[in-house]
């Protein structure tokens, strides 16, 4: 998987792709981050990434010249580039649209900054998409979202045991509570169940509390989750528990 940065800030991306999963990726080969500077595909004596907005009003407009020009540079090199702009205005970005990206070879992504962006920009790019309802200084970060989101996805990025674990969003459900050593810290024990070594027991327990916890914080996600006749049934028996309610 091949990801393109387009941007006025490249540094923004130096440490975020030298850590961690990211890194580790990169250095085995499954994935390329290429960050291209902005600056570099501008054409006039003071280098200028934007302008003031026609019509007037406050702020500075991202001009689509250095983008259009760097975006056709990257079309001839590549062979079939997805382009994406990052926006507070784009499609919602779920699991399942990182599916879709995934699949693809090179994504190119277009960060432009809050204040806006020339609207011609959006004529010359696949696809536009959120990270959520909220406004960033720019694309930056909803770009290195969207990189660590889909590289995950990228076979043998991360490892066989944590792609098979229950992870949210692969059960349709939020997670079920974790635990480490030691047994109990500052009066707070370790759920009995999770030191019997009784597998079904733990694998019923951890199901169960994930039902409790997407009910009590994200109730919307059980319209959806695949739900056995029985599970649906021994939730509606539930009260609020103490834990949750
Ligand atoms: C941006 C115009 C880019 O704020 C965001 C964002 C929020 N969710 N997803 C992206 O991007 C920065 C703002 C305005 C273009």
């Amino acid at each position: 998987m091949q990801f393109h940065v387009l941007t006025i800030f490249p540094e923004f991306f130096a440490s975020p792709l030298s850590v961690s999963l990211l890194k580790k990726a990169q250095d085995r080969g499954l994935v390329a981050c290429h960050v291209h500077n902005l600056r570099d595909y501008t054409a006039d004596k003071h280098r200028s990434t934007d302008d003031a907005p026609y019509g007037g009003g406050p702020g500075m407009v991202m001009k689509p010249e250095p983008i259009f020009a760097a975006l056709e540079a990257l079309g001839r090199r590549l062979e079939r580039p997805k382009r994406l702009l990052l926006s507070p205005q784009g499609t919602p970005l779920t699991q399942q649209k990182v599916g879709q990206l995934a699949a693809e070879q090179t994504l190119v992504l277009v960060c432009g900054r809050y204040e806006g962006i020339d609207e011609r920009v959006r004529t010359v790019v696949d696809e536009e998409v959120s990270i959520g309802d909220y406004v960033l200084s720019g694309g930056e970060i909803a770009a290195l979202v969207v990189i660590d989101a889909v590289a995950r996805l990228v076979p043998g990025v991360v490892g066989r045991q944590e792609s098979t674990r229950d992870e949210s969003f692969s059960t349709g459900l939020l997670e079920y509570p974790q635990y480490t050593r030691p047994e109990e810290f500052r009066g707070l024990r370790v759920p009995e169940v999770l030191l019997s070594g009784h597998h079904a027991d733990i694998a019923r327990w951890r199901r169960r509390q994930a039902l409790l916890r997407t009910r009590e914080r994200r109730p919307e996600l059980l319209d959806t989750a695949p739900l056995s006749l029985e599970e649906k049934r021994w939730l509606a028996e539930q009260g609020l528990s103490p834990t949750y309610g």
